[in-house]
């Protein structure tokens, strides 16, 4: 029987079913086996897998399929991220609720991922909208509060009053909100936090152990986010009052240069401090200014430095000068102490305000090479603060000292009469996990009149989102409004009671996603030991850099968190960590919002899975931008219809052998062709476990395929296996990034069990090393020919052949010959005069 046209849609849809029904990518522990964690960042339930996501999907899926070839016991689970805004406002314009849209989604989704034969464990598929997953973070809340984890906080929070809602600060755009362009207030809210900052050290310090297994760029984002700063808190009288207010510093050594102080608009003493001033509605009104501005833009460098004077003063501590109080707007309150003493000669933020009020600048660093011509930096001369290092000037008795050891001795100064001590500070802030929104996990809590915020007891749990809750048109959640979910019984007292109305963030669900996954029918625990000391932490995580930052960070987070709390014992989640490239069309970012997005469906359609999935793995290093070329999914359809005519050319003839079987040459045609199949083994072996370089993997083995068309008319009866074994190879190499034609063709050339559980083949050494060798000959440095040598062959041997050679002959004919340097293999060179 002819094996006929290559039509991807037919075998493609053949080895799916044949692979779901053998349950072959089904996993359990088994203690026996070595295993392999690998995952990729589930997605939202948008609605429609973009090339982004094929191209995550198909690197973590060549990853997951050739370590299984490898032997490991290899988990590769897929999910949904099903919670979250998008599902909201889709309901809202359809008038629907936010569960339909997003199960009607999640099945066209995993439909999607299907046609790509991606190698899953779908038995473990799970969406986060789910009760039976949300319970679980409903019961680590528990926990977290009973270990004072969680914690309720009065904070100022961006607020639409039009909307009322709070709007993340990514939700406002210019200090309007992003709906509706009403102005955005900061309003005081009480909200449920996460101590992340509790883990801050540990968070940091950790990051070593992933020295290698993460992008260095990622690591130093996380470093810079946790944003450790060594320095001191200096305590400031205020005249007249009986009042101090408090710095952080990180340039102690500097104080002598305080020359005023900037305060935020929340700091608790502001009220006070104006609180007598001739122009104190003038001050609060800007205050009150301040306040409203996007927080974000307030620590931004280019911010416009702005300030107010309180009318009161407060007197530096070395040099007894009072220095004036101004409330300005780059200080934020929720850094350091929400003070700073302004030093406007060596800081330029404190410079540029300086300048700006016409406040008095004083240099107290000197830099090295003007002290050693004995002079000191002019402040007439300054078009910018000095930040570099230097020697004190105009310090007291610190004159001369180098600054570095002068932050300790003037801190321990102060220490003496308790007015300053070292102090460290981090830039991590604890985690907001409250959401006035509708499509989340229910926080856990009930508030009664007499008893304060109380816990839902555990065997209360789930608290239900509400099934038929109908969103409003207003874009509120509609959880405040439904009686039946708000008003519940008090458990402690048994009084009426209301209950909790905000959601966690969704960023909750992904920080121990990666966990349910090793256990995910678990219904006694949120997942066993057993499970997760088996296949924690995960082998290889793949996903985009946008979640460099908060993603891992939370994640990392809860692993130490839960681990603290006893469900798990596991420090970090993920010890290797690919970032993807994006993937691009005419130089730019495929984008929805470009118009320039390439259907991954109308792809399938026209070519295939596998020749999708080979074009997005071939086109370049998973690591790097990947530039969308509709030749180029069209030349990897062409090639793999070469390697289907190649079998098809041959079918009848080949043998069911393994790759690289094949090893024992009669004929140099066999030989050679032998020498290229061990090649490609060793190149797309070492290419793989190389930063997963498939591109190259897939060059590798085209070129084996282009030797076989070469060779295999020449190859004679005497190496029957010769041809069979090489495709063997190509087919199995392949396997990992086209495996359903793989499977097809395998099963053409009469193997009857399938590929999928094929060893990795292993590269014959002594089948790399050539028979003959070309050498070129020198005379006095310069080539005069070429001959054939036999391998490593032994110096002298060459050293006679070279001389023997007829044109070496004629060019030292009359001269003596001095001295012969043989590099084996390569080159011999002749010394004659
Ligand atoms: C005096 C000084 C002199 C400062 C100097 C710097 C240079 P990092 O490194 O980010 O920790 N600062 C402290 N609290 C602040 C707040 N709430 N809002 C805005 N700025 C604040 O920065 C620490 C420095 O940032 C502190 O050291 C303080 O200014 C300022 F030549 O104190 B410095
Ligand atoms: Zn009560």
């Amino acid at each position: 029987m002819a094996l006929g046209k290559y039509d991807p849609e037919k075998i493609e849809k053949k080895w799916q079913q044949v692979w779901n029904e053998s349950g072959c990518f089904e996993v359990e522990v088994d203690a026996d086996k070595p295993k392999y964690y690998v995952l990729e960042m589930f997605p939202y339930p948008s609605g429609k897998i973009h090339m982004g996501h094929v191209r995550n999907y198909s690197i973590g899926d060549v990853v997951a399929r050739f370590k299984s070839m490898q032997g490991f016991n290899v988990l590769h689970p897929m999910g949904w991220d099903a919670f979250g805004l998008p599902a909201e406002n889709a309901a809202i314009k359809n008038e629907t609720h936010p569960a339909e849209w997003t199960y009607q989604n999640i099945s066209e989704m995993r439909e999607q991922l299907q046609r790509l034969g991606y190698s899953y464990d779908w038995r473990r598929e799970m969406a986060t909208c789910r009760p039976e997953y949300y319970k679980w973070e409903q019961k680590f809340f528990l926990k977290f509060l009973e270990k004072g984890l969680a914690y309720r906080k009065d904070s100022p929070q961006n607020w639409c009053p039009t909307c009322n809602t709070v709007l993340a600060n990514e939700q406002v755009e210019e200090g309007l909100c992003w709906r509706c362009d009403s102005e955005v207030e900061q309003k005081d809210m009480e909200q449920w936090f996460l101590r992340i900052t509790d883990y801050a050290d540990e968070l940091l310090k950790d990051l070593e152990s992933l020295e290698g297994g993460w992008p260095e760029r990622v690591l130093t984002m996380q470093r810079n986010w946790i944003g450790k700063s060594y320095g001191a808190e200096l305590t400031f009288q205020v005249k007249d009052m009986d009042k101090t207010i408090d710095v952080f510093t990180t340039r102690p050594d500097t104080l002598y240069g305080a020359t005023f102080m900037s305060v935020a608009a929340e700091h608790p003493m502001v009220e006070e401090l104006i609180a007598d001033a001739d122009n104190k509605e003038e001050i609060a009104a800007f205050v009150n200014n301040i306040k409203n501005m996007d927080r974000i833009k307030r620590g931004a460098d280019d911010l416009e430095k702005e300030g107010i004077f309180t009318g009161k003063y407060c007197v530096n501590p070395v040099t007894g000068k009072d220095i004036p109080i101004f409330v300005a707007n780059f200080v934020l309150m929720g850094y350091g102490t929400g003070a700073v003493m302004a030093v406007p000669a060596h800081d330029q933020r404190d410079f540029e305000f300086a300048k700006k009020y016409e406040l008095p600048l004083q240099v107290v660093i000197n830099p090295k090479e003007l002290a050693e011509k004995g002079e000191v930096l002019k402040v007439e001369d300054m078009t910018e603060a000095y930040t570099d290092p230097g020697i004190l000037v105009n310090s007291g008795e610190f004159d001369g000292t180098e600054n570095e050891p002068a932050k300790k001795a003037i801190v321990e100064e102060l220490d003496k009469s308790g007015r300053g001590k070292m102090a460290v500070n981090y830039r991590l802030r604890d985690w907001n996990v409250s959401r006035q929104r509708f499509w989340g996990a229910p926080i856990p809590v009930i508030y009664c009149d007499d008893c304060g915020a109380v816990p839902v007891p555990e065997d209360q749990l789930p608290v239900m989102l509400p099934e038929n809750a109908q969103v409003r048109k207003d874009g509120k959640s509609p959880l405040p409004t439904m009686e039946e979910f708000v008003n519940c019984e008090c458990p402690t007292c048994g009084k009426a009671a209301r209950r909790e109305t905000d959601t966690f963030d969704t960023f909750f669900e992904s920080s121990w996603y990666f966990m349910r996954y090793c256990d995910p029918r678990n219904e006694a625990e949120p997942m066993s030991d057993e499970a997760t000391s088996y296949w924690m932490n995960v082998d290889q995580y793949i996903g985009g850099i946008e979640h460099a930052i908060l993603h891992l960070l939370y994640s990392r987070f809860f692993t130490k968190a839960l681990r603290d709390c006893g469900f798990a014992k596991v420090d970090e989640p993920f010890a290797n960590l690919l970032t993807q490239g994006m993937v691009l069309k005419d130089g730019g970012k495929m984008s929805k919002s470009k118009g320039n997005v390439v259907d991954p469906n109308a792809m399938i359609n026209r070519y295939g899975a596998d020749a999708t999935r080979l074009f997005i793995l071939f086109a370049s290093p998973p690591v790097k931008e990947l530039e969308w070329s509709d030749q180029g999914i069209e030349g990897a359809f062409r090639f793999l219809n070469r390697l289907w005519r190649l079998v098809e050319d041959q079918e009848g003839k080949l043998e069911p052998v393994l790759a690289g079987s094949f090893s024992d040459p009669q004929t140099e045609e066999a030989k050679q062709l032998r020498f290229k199949e061990h090649d490609t083994i060793r190149r797309a072996t070492r290419d793989i476990e190389n930063e997963f370089q498939f591109n190259t993997v897939i060059a590798a083995i085209m070129e084996l395929v282009n030797e076989m068309y070469q060779l295999k008319d020449k190859l004679g009866d005497s190496d029957p296996k010769a041809l069979s074994s090489a495709v063997a190879t190509a087919i199995t190499l392949l396997a990992p990034v086209a495996p359903h034609i793989c499977e097809e063709l395998w099963q053409v050339m009469g193997h009857t069990d399938g590929l999928t559980k094929q060893a990795w083949p292993s590269f014959d050494e002594k089948a790399l090393v050539k028979d003959e060798v070309t050498m070129v000959v020198q005379v006095n440095g310069k080539v005069r020919g070429k001959f054939q040598a036999p391998n490593n062959a032994p110096k002298e041997d060459a050293e006679k052949m070279a001389l023997g050679q007829e044109n070496v002959t004629k060019f030292i004919e009359g001269k003596t010959v001095r001295k012969v340097i043989v590099i084996p293999n390569k080159l011999v060179n002749i010394v004659a005069n």
